[in-house]
């Protein structure tokens, strides 16, 4: 008889367990929080960098940016005016809870409306990781091709 370990739902519940946490720490110092997803290049920081001079006048705004090397992404948050975080993921292909609260610990959130994540460039794995921000966006960036969000639904 062949036995299944159910590892990857493990896994999961403990991510869920502290994205739950990190939701917990937002939503106490009262700051709307999104997690920005989009393939490589297709305007994540560059949307982020034209959003900044706008909603800066009304809100305090903070981005955690997720790449696998370089701090290339916060580098152009905090020269568009935010507060910036960049998370460096080593090799991994999205964020998860526990990197989101990593960052979190760097922030003063109490001094933000607003957290701005921006996650791996990647339309698979960040999809499948929750980090208890409030909403999901998600750039289609149409050179890519009009199928995109078909083939990959998850996202
Ligand atoms: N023409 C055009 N170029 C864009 C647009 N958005 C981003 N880019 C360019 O595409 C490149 C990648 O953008 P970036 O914001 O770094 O994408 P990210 O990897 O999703 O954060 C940059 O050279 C941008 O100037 C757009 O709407 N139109
Ligand atoms: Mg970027």
């Amino acid at each position: 008889m062949t036995k299944r370990i159910p590892v990857v739902e493990k896994i999961m519940s403990a991510n869920d367990q502290i994205a739950l946490e990190n939701r917990s720490r937002i939503d106490n110092d009262g700051v709307f929080s999104i997690n920005l997803m989009a393939s490589p290049g297709a305007g994540k920081t560059s949307l982020i960098e034209r959003m900044m001079p706008v909603l800066a006048k009304s809100m305090r705004i903070a981005v955690i940016d997720g790449d696998v090397a370089s701090s290339i992404d916060a580098d152009r948050a905090a020269a568009a005016g935010a507060t910036a975080v960049q998370i460096n993921t080593g090799g991994t292909c999205h964020l998860d809870a526990v990197m989101l609260r990593g960052a979190l610990d760097e922030l003063d959130l109490a001094q933000f409306d607003l957290l701005i994540v921006e996650n791996v460039g990647n339309l698979i794995c960040p999809a499948s990781f929750k980090l208890g921000v409030h909403k999901s966006i998600l750039i289609a960036s149409v050179p890519e091709g009009d199928d995109k969000p078909y083939k990959y639904p998850g996202m």
